[in-house]
Parts: structure tokens; sequence; C-alpha cells
């Protein structure tokens, strides 16, 4: 965060939201979780995670629950566990095999239904061809793939074999992928030829070849067919999956891995351009990753039907896509494409045709379904939803109210969960049974994590008092390193704070001691000595009636400091502005926030330049507002976005007095 020339200013808190969704009685009275756990798990934190860790199947039970040698924390020491067996074997042990783990639903409209029984099949296929490739315990493969079941499979046959998996998102370039293979020294790409996205197919393996090309520790590429698009061929290196995988036994007796033994590997850009590999292991994360599933979303696995909308090439696909519905024998719904193809109308046709119960998605998706009118959930019956959740950005608590009345029929409680790929599960969230909604608010804690919100000094702020976010006390699911960088693991998220995990985003406590989210703090705006985050003033023009979505960015001043200056997406039936709009919204972000927070200029704009998991790049919209040429746009999603804000930007749609 900026700081005063005095070092003392905190962040302004200056959205004030009194509107309050109580949980559905009955909801409540039968949740997962009631108020009484966060006593228990505060009484004592690491046996309330040993009980969590009772969940699920250990061959091996541990010694002991917790070593923490500050920055660095093992759990479930002693302990042996195998994640494909707690997500596969145990369920079908059990007598569950012929229960649905995965409706999927390709983008063409051609779907598959996959059971317990059958993915454990496909699993240990896999896993046999894996070891007949070569991959040892301990050997990383990188994931390369679109959202097709192949691409779970392989994640867990790397689990049951003790190979490190580490996905790359599919939308990436040949270069992030290149980086990413030599970091982590992978072995073996898992890749297909490609996946459908907009309505055609997007290739994967050119840009496979292309990475691999020059990197010779890749000993083989693992080639699902999806498309039936025509691929280049490296005898002897390239195998394809139908040819290696679907002729091995459906036999793979699992071991126990260590409870520390690595699980995956995820990189993350952060602000700097080489990105950090950050390291999960085995036993804490699937601990926390299956209790937080039970517990916020309420799952009853005998009769939900769950679906997390994002791809698994982000970390909310594997905690919630992959490792917590599976662990907790839940039914998913997984769907391979975009929100608009064929139709706008694609998500909420899904929820009616597999009676999704609980959906979880990113705001931006939100923002998007905002923009296109609500006339379109309103053509689809959404009558079986009964939980919904937000993760990635801050919900803006225009788009929260949207989401719970038009998606889910102002009955379903919203759940705001605020996590990262660092700490590989939800943190903070309200729990649907206990908690009133408060658009906006991820509101507490969970059970058994430490978060709190302090000061610059460190110190926990009172209510009505902003700062950043920080964690405590280690819990299960805790990044366990950056890959290959112990002293930038240590700068990054320990340094700011004595003691204190630091994860970079500004947060602040309201008057009732719930605690909002409010962007990273490499965002936060310093306007004539105030700190104010983007988020709020991004929630202001949100709430305004013409506006889907915007994105806010301080921008060097000669007179303040910094200036704001604000990028709007107008709402399907707003038109396209015009500078009557832009002086109308700029007097409503100041009415709302007070002058302090009146942008210096607000421009209209068809797209906002955004990662593979919806957040918006502001840095690059920075570049845009101070004139100078953009940095790093490799994990952009679309890289057309940036050419329309230009062009937006130099036709002078701002308004500037
Ligand atoms: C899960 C995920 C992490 C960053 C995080 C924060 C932002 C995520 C949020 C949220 C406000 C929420 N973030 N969830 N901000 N409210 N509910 O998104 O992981 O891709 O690593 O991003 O995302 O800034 O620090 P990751």
């Amino acid at each position: 965060m900026a700081e005063t020339p005095q070092g003392q200013e905190t962040l302004s808190n200056l959205l004030h939201e009194s509107r309050r969704f109580p949980p559905p009685e009955d909801l409540a009275a039968a949740a997962n979780v009631q108020a009484d756990t966060y006593a228990e798990a505060d009484a004592d934190r690491p046996a309330f995670w040993a009980k969590q860790a009772e969940r699920l199947k250990w061959e091996q039970p541990w010694d002991r629950v917790l070593d923490w040698d500050p920055p660095f924390a093992k759990w479930f020491t002693g302990g042996t566990i195998n994640a494909a067996v707690n997500c596969l074997d145990r369920h079908v042990d059990a007598g569950r095999g012929d229960k649905v783990a995965y409706h999927w639903e390709g983008e063409p409209g051609d779907t598959r239904t996959i059971t317990y029984a059958e993915l454990k099949d496909m699993v240990c296929q896999a896993s046999n061809a894996l070891l007949e490739l070569g991959v040892e315990k301990g050997d990383r493969v990188a994931v390369y793939m679109p959202m097709i079941p192949e691409t779970v499979v392989a994640m867990l046959a790397c689990a049951r074999i003790g190979a490190v998996h580490m996905v790359v998102f599919g939308g990436f370039s040949v270069d992030a992928l290149g980086t990413r293979l030599d970091d982590s020294a992978a072995k073996v790409v898992v890749t297909a030829d490609g996946g459908y996205r907009r309505g055609k197919p997007s290739s994967l393996k050119p840009a496979v070849d292309e990475a691999v090309k020059d990197r010779p520790a890749v000993q083989h590429v693992l080639v699902v067919r999806r498309t039936g698009q025509d691929v280049d061929w490296t005898d002897g290196r390239d195998v394809w999956w139908h040819d290696i995988v679907d002729r091995q036994s459906t036999e793979h007796t699992a071991e126990g891995h260590d409870a520390e033994h690595p699980l995956y590997i995820m990189y993350t850009s952060g602000t700097t351009a080489k990105p950090k590999g950050i390291l999960h292991t085995t036993g804490g994360y699937l601990t926390q990753v299956s209790y937080t599933h039970w517990a916020v979303f309420d799952l009853k696995p005998e009769t939900d039907v769950f679906w997390t909308a994002a791809d698994i090439g982000w970390v909310t696909g594997h905690s919630y896509i992959v490792y917590g519905p599976l662990s907790n024998g839940a039914t998913s719904v997984m769907y391979e494409g975009t929100p608009d193809t064929p139709h706008k109308g694609r998500f909420w046709e899904i929820v009616e045709k597999y009676g999704v119960t609980i959906a979880y998605m990113a705001p931006t998706a939100i923002r998007t379904f905002m923009k296109w009118g609500e006339d379109i959930p309103a053509g689809f019956d959404l009558s079986s939803l009964r939980v919904l959740g937000s993760v990635g950005e801050p919900i803006n608590p225009e788009a929260y109210t949207w989401y719970r009345k038009n998606i889910g029929g102002d009955r379903t409680p919203v759940v705001d969960t605020w996590w990262q790929t660092e700490t590989g599960a939800i943190m903070v969230s309200p729990l649907p049974g206990v908690h009133s909604g408060k658009p906006g608010a991820a509101m507490r804690p969970l059970p058994g994590i430490a978060a709190d919100v302090v000061d610059d000094k460190g110190e926990s702020v009172p209510p009505g008092g902003g700062g950043f976010i920080v964690v405590r006390e280690p819990w299960p699911s805790m990044l366990r390193g950056i890959w290959g960088d112990p002293e930038r693991y240590k700068d990054t998220y320990w340094s700011r704070f004595d003691g204190l995990y630091f994860p970079g985003d500004g947060a602040k406590r309201d008057e009732d001691g719930d605690i909002w989210l409010l962007g990273r703090v490499d965002d936060v705006m310093l306007v004539s000595g105030h700190n104010i985050s983007t988020t709020e003033v991004e929630s202001a023009l949100v709430a305004h009636p013409k506006v889907a979505e915007s994105a806010v960015v301080g921008a060097n001043d000669p007179t303040t400091g910094q200036a704001i200056v604000a990028f709007v997406i107008l709402r399907g039936e707003a038109g396209d502005g015009g500078e009557d709009l832009v002086k109308e919204l700029r007097e409503h972000v100041a009415a709302s926030l007070g002058p302090i927070a009146k942008p210096r200029q607000i421009m209209v704009v068809p797209e906002l330049p955004k990662t593979r998991s919806g957040k918006i790049m502001r840095r690059l919209l920075r570049d845009v507002a101070e004139n100078r040429e953009l940095g790093d746009v490799s994990t952009l999603t679309d890289a057309g976005a940036m050419d329309k804000i230009r062009t937006a930007f130099g036709s002078g749609s701002g308004d500037d007095d």
C-alpha cells in the first residue's frame, strides 16, 4: 500500500451497506456447520483441524498435527495418505461406485456422465500409463488441457502415483507454458489436440510442440484426441492417450504418500515478470479443501449437484472442481466452454438441465450476466439452486444483489469466498446457515483460520478501520513455499509484518466487525493524502443502473499525487454513453463516496483486460492512463482487449474538468 509522508494512513472506509439477507430457516436448521463451531475451533486450532483430517482416509495416522518452524509449516507429520484414494476408491469401496462424479458438458453439446467407479478405473489406467512412460514418484507432469474429464484423470493419476501435477491454463501462450516447463523441470506434458471455445475448435498441441522443441527435459507428450484436428507428430516423444491409456489394467494399488509429499505446483504471476510456482502438499491441502467445500457450501453429498464454473487451470478448479467435490463424494457439473456459446443463456440452461443446487463463479462472470440483462436467466428454471458462491475478486454489492435476485430467486444465500492460490482453500467467507449475508462482505475467517485486519504496524484494527488482511497462524492448506525459491517465499509473504502471513490485499473491518476485501495493495490509490481502494470506487460505479462493470486505477497527477481514472462497460440497455453520462457517473461516485473519490476521468470502453480467472489487470490500464508502453500481456485472456481500450482512451471519451 502506498504510504503518506507520515506512513500512518490506512485505507479510507468510504462505502456503507445496510442490506442484510438472513439464511433461509430450513437451511440454517440443517446446516452442516453451526455458529458454535467458531468457539470450538478457537479453543484448540490444531485439534479442530485434526478432527477435520479424520474426515479423510489415512493409510497411516499422523504423529503430530503441526510442526511450525516459521514460516515453514508441516501438517500431520508422520501420516501417510493418498489423495486419489480419498477422491475415488474410498467412495467405491463404500458402495457408492454408481454415483455420478461428473456430469460433463462439452461446448458443442456433447455430454458424458462419469460415475465414481468409472473415474477410478480411468485414473488407475492413466496411472499405469504414466508409470509405463517412466514417470516416477516426485517427477513433475505438466497438464495443458481443455476442460475435459481427462484433465481430472491426469491430475488424479499423478496424485495416485505421487507425481506432482503442474496444470497450465490452456489459454496461455507458448512462452508462458515454456517458462513453467523450465521452472518445474516437467518430464511429461499431457495435452490434447484442442478443445472447443466460442463455437470452434481451438488447438493446443501446436503450442506444446513449440514449447518442447528446445526442451529435452520433456520426454513425452501424451495427447488426448478431443477435436480431431490435424496435429504434427514426433515419433518416440508423442503418444496418443487412447493408444497407451486404454490398454492398461484398471487395477493399480495405491500407496499412502507422506502427508507433506508434494501434490501440485500452480504458477501465479503476481506483479513481477517471473511467475511463482506455488507448492501444495497432500494431507493438509486435502483436509482444508475437503472441509471448506463441505462447510462453506453446506454440501449434502447425497442430494446436491455442485458446479464450479471456472477453469481447472485456476486454483479454484483444482480445489473446487477436483479435490473438494471428489473427496466429499459429491456430484459435480463440469463445463468445457464459454458462457455465451451458442447463446447467452448457456449457464442457466446447464443449471436447469442438471438441477444444479450449488453454483460457484467469479464476479466477472456475474457482471457480464448483468450486462446481458436479467431477461436471459429469467427464461430458465433455476429453482433447484440453494447456495451461490463468488470467488476471485471483491464482489460489488450491486453484483451480489443482482446474483442473489436473478439467479438465486431472492432465496439463496450468496457466499463471498476470499482465498488465494497460496492459501489453497477458502479462508474468509460467511457460512450460509449461520450469517446474514451482507452484499460485498466476505464476513468472517472460517473456523480454524486466524485471519485478521491490521494497520501499517501490524496491529489489529478496530471496527470501522481499514488496512491489510493477514493470517496470524498456519493453516493446513497453506503453500509450503515457492518451487525452488525459499528466499522469495520469505520475502513475498513473511517480510511485511513480523510473524504474519501477508497476502497483499487491502481490507477493512466494518462497524459490525465483518471483513471486506478491498483489492490488491499494489492497486490502492493515494489521492491528496488519502488511500482509496479501487474496489470501493468500482462498486460505486457498478451501483449506477447504467454500469455493468468498471475498473479503476490511480494515474499520476500533478496536483493530487494520483488521480482516479475509471474505465466502465455499460449495461446492454444503456446505449453508448456520451459526455452527459460521464458527468452523471462522476457526480454519482462523489455522492456515494464523497468528493475525494470523484474520478478525474471516466472512459466508456467495450472490454477490460482480464486474466484467466477474470481478474482485471489494472496494471495495464495504468499504463494506458499514464500513456506508457504496455507491460507484460502474456497472461491476458484476450490480447485484443487492450487495442480497443487504447482506441477508446485516445478518442477522448473522457471528461477532464
Ligand atoms: C482463489 C483465487 C488471489 C487474489 C486474492 C484477492 C483476489 C480472490 C476474492 C478476492 C476479494 C474475494 N480475491 N477472492 N478478493 N474477494 N472473494 O482467486 O486465487 O487467482 O491466486 O487470486 O484474488 O486479491 O489475493 P488467485
